[in-house]
């Protein structure tokens, strides 16, 4: 039994990971300031171990989309968020197009401002991963990553990086921004996989 903490109706109860409380409205968390976006000059790019590399421009990305996922939304500090409505284009669009070679087992996302984070492929491939520019019928806010953020809805929210540029198909696990300063691989908040001392040796093997 719960002593402390807000009480949920059990249908919500049980959508709230472990640790996690429902705010109201959408906070705001980055490191770093909110990139200006110029879309002369933006590209996004799918590099890396793929059979056919590609960069695109931004109506390019849109015309490849939309598709639309519901989900929710777990951040490591604490708070989450229910049923946000994503538009964007599916992660396996994107890496059908591309070809991952079979070495490929994971994924680096590449953000404005050096921002980066690490995914296995797997976990990528679940079918509710998506870039997006749309958010409850509305173009996403600058503040919450746009024109262009990754949603990763099974996975603490850093792994959702804003302001994408690219993504980039590795071999080896290469820890991102956040996993470097001590955070979790995997991230799975129904694991509470929230610091890199959790992780065990599958970690680096598993989706
Ligand atoms: N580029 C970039 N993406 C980022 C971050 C960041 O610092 N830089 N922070 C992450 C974290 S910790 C969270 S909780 C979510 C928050 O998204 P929101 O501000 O839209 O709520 O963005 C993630 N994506
Ligand atoms: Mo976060």
């Amino acid at each position: 039994m719960r002593l402390l903490g807000p009480r949920y109706p059990d249908d919500v109860a049980a959508r709230i990971p472990p640790g996690q409380r429902l705010v109201k409205g959408w906070p705001v968390l980055q490191y770093g300031p909110i990139p200006r976006f110029d879309e002369s000059t933006w590209d996004f790019k799918v590099s890396g171990l793929v059979d056919s590399p590609f960069t695109v421009t931004y109506s390019e990305l849109k015309a490849m989309g939309p598709q639309r996922v519901q989900a929710d939304m777990h951040c490591v500090t604490g708070w989450s968020t229910l049923d946000n409505q994503w538009e964007g284009v599916p992660f396996r669009t994107l890496a059908e197009r591309a070809g991952p070679k079979p070495e490929a087992a994971w994924v680096i996302t590449h953000c404005d401002y050096g921002y980066t984070s690490n995914l296995s492929l797997g976990a990528m491939m679940d079918d509710d991963v998506m870039v997006a520019w749309g958010h409850g019928g509305e173009p996403l806010a600058p503040e919450h990553g746009y024109p262009l953020r990754l949603v990763v809805p099974k996975r603490y929210a850093w792994k959702s990086a804003k302001w994408l540029r690219g993504l980039e198909f590795v071999a080896r696990n290469e820890r991102g921004f956040w996993e470097v300063r001590g955070y979790h691989t995997h991230a799975d908040p129904w694991r509470e996989e929230r610091y890199s001392y959790q992780e065990t040796k599958d970690a680096e093997s598993e989706p």
